[in-house]
Formats: structure tokens, sequence, C-alpha cells
């Protein structure tokens, strides 16, 4: 499969991929597009779509992993206003969006296309899981512009048509794909357009009504409120019952000696 599987014409939005391109190959979606948006020559909303990583990046310089044509790797270029403290909540809003386009794919009227939605959940800060395999991950790198403006990119890596064989070795056991909970090819072109279509409407949202609902609604969503969860950050392995999420996307834990914790990153184990 190439990119010839991405139809890249207008998908409806005004902003959020108003501008999309596809490249063949990149080292990483994120690096380019960050490297032009510090340069000041990318527009607010636009997308660079690729078939293949050379070296793509998960968080923490960790790798992102995939075998050409199999997933849906791509960028987005947003200006949220002053940056700072924000990354975390656009990972949050950008992984409600893939949630929300998969949705939309998924009910696409004229084939079913046999995902099962409801499987499909949220794991702070900004997978999305299938029964503890990861589905989706997402990078957010931010940056100031030349002119002095903050920008922030969101780097999603949707597995998309990977069969087990396509994994290597180290991800294998952790990691699934569309193909493999639907047992069927997917269309990359139509779900990032349903997800480009949903990014649009809650970054619209987040222009006109702020950043104060994105946590909340994630938090619904997630179904995560007093569950008990073991995360992990630089200081060690921490368990505890989730008790919410600030408004700039921290978890807050109460610990099982009775205190509280507020989590900025880490890992849901
Ligand atoms: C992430 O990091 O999950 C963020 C991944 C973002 C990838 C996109 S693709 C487009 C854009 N351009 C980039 O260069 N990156 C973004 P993190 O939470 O740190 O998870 C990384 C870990 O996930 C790795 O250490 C592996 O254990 C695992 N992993 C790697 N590739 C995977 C895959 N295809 N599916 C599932 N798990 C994977």
């Amino acid at each position: 499969m190439t990119t010839t599987d991405i139809d890249f014409t207008f998908c409806g939005s005004t902003l959020i991929g108003r501008s999309i391109r596809s490249l063949p190959v990149v080292v990483s979606t994120n690096n380019l597009l960050k490297a032009e948006a510090l340069e000041g020559i990318a527009a607010e909303g636009a997308v660079v779509v690729t078939d293949y990583q050379t070296a793509g990046r998960g968080r923490l310089e960790r790798q992102w992993e995939s075998p050409p044509g199999k997933s849906l790797l791509f960028s987005l270029l947003l200006f949220p206003g002053d940056s700072a403290g924000k990354l975390q909540l656009m990972g949050l809003m950008c992984s409600l969006g893939v949630l929300g386009g998969l949705t939309e794919y998924s009910q696409m009227t004229n084939e079913n296309r046999g995902i099962p939605i409801d499987k499909i959940s949220l794991k702070w800060p900004n997978d999305l899981m299938v029964e503890k395999r990861k589905l989706c991950g997402i990078l957010s790198d931010a940056g100031v512009d030349k002119k002095g403006r903050h920008f922030i990119v969101v780097g999603i890596g949707i597995n998309i048509n990977q069969t087990f064989a396509d994994f290597p070795g180290n991800i294998k056991n952790i990691a699934t794909s569309l193909q493999l909970i639907s047992g069927k090819t997917q269309y990359r072109g139509l779900i990032l357009k349903s997800i480009l279509r949903r990014l649009e409407k809650y970054y619209q949202r987040l222009k006109q009504e702020g950043f104060d609902w994105i946590a909340a609604e994630w938090l619904d969503r997630s179904g995560l409120l007093g569950k008990k969860l073991e995360i992990s950050d630089n200081n060690g392995k921490i368990h505890g019952i989730c008790t919410g999420l600030q408004n700039d996307g921290a978890m807050r834990l109460s610990l099982t000696d009775g205190t509280n914790k507020t989590i900025y990153s880490g890992d849901v184990i």
C-alpha cells in the first residue's frame, strides 16, 4: 500500500488540514513541521502526512516504529496562543479527536468496517489502547517562531493495516492495529479526513471557549475517575486512585497512604 490509497482532496475543514502535504518518506513528520514552523513558513492547521518515517519519534526520544504504508503518520501545526503549559492539553484534545474521527469513520454507512469502537480506550496522557495494546500514540512539540508566536506541533501515529508479522519483536506484544481488531483492511485516507474534521471542531471550540473543557471531556470519555492506576515517572512507580485531571491535564491521584499527588508527566502502566 502506498500514499495512493490516501486521497488528499479537501477534507471539508477551514483550518485543520486546509493544507495537507503527503510525502512518501520523511525522517519524522514532527521534525519536518517543527522546522518549518520555526522558520515561520507553515500555516496554522498545516498537516504533513507520510507513508514512512526513517526516525519516527515517541516521547522522551523513544522510537515510533512503523513499516512503510501500514500506518497513518501525520503531524499538524497549531497556534493555541501562549503555549506554555498547553502541551499536555493539546495531546488530550488530539486523542479525543482521533477517537471521534475513528468513531465517525467506523459508522460510515456503505460498508461495515468492523471496528469495535467501544473496545478503544483512552490512556493518560495521550494513547489510544485496545485491551492493553497500543493502537495510537501522540507526541506534542512546542516552539516559538521567528515572529514570536508560540506553536505546537502534534504528531499522531495510528496503526492501521499492520498484521502481527509487521510489528518488530520489541512491540509485538504491546501493539495492535485497526486491521487486527476488525479483521479488515482499512482506508487511511478516509480515516485521516474524519479525524481532521473532528479536530477542526475541537480546535474551533478551543478558540471560542478556551481550554478548560478539554481535561473534563477527556476524563469523562476515559472512564478513569475512581480507577486504580499505576504510573511510572522519573521518580519511579506510583500507585493511586484517579481523583480527576487538573485543567492543565495533569493527573490527580489519591495515594494509599492517604496523601494526594499530582502527576504532570509519566506513563500509566
Ligand atoms: C508515543 O510516544 O506514543 C508518541 C508516538 C507519536 C508518533 C507520531 S507518528 C507521526 C509523528 N512523527 C513522529 O516522529 N512522531 C509522531 P511514547 O508514549 O513515548 O511511546 C513510544 C513507545 O511505544 C515505544 O517505546 C514503543 O514501546 C511503543 N511503540 C513504538 N512504535 C509503536 C507502534 N507502532 N505501535 C504501538 N506501540 C509502539
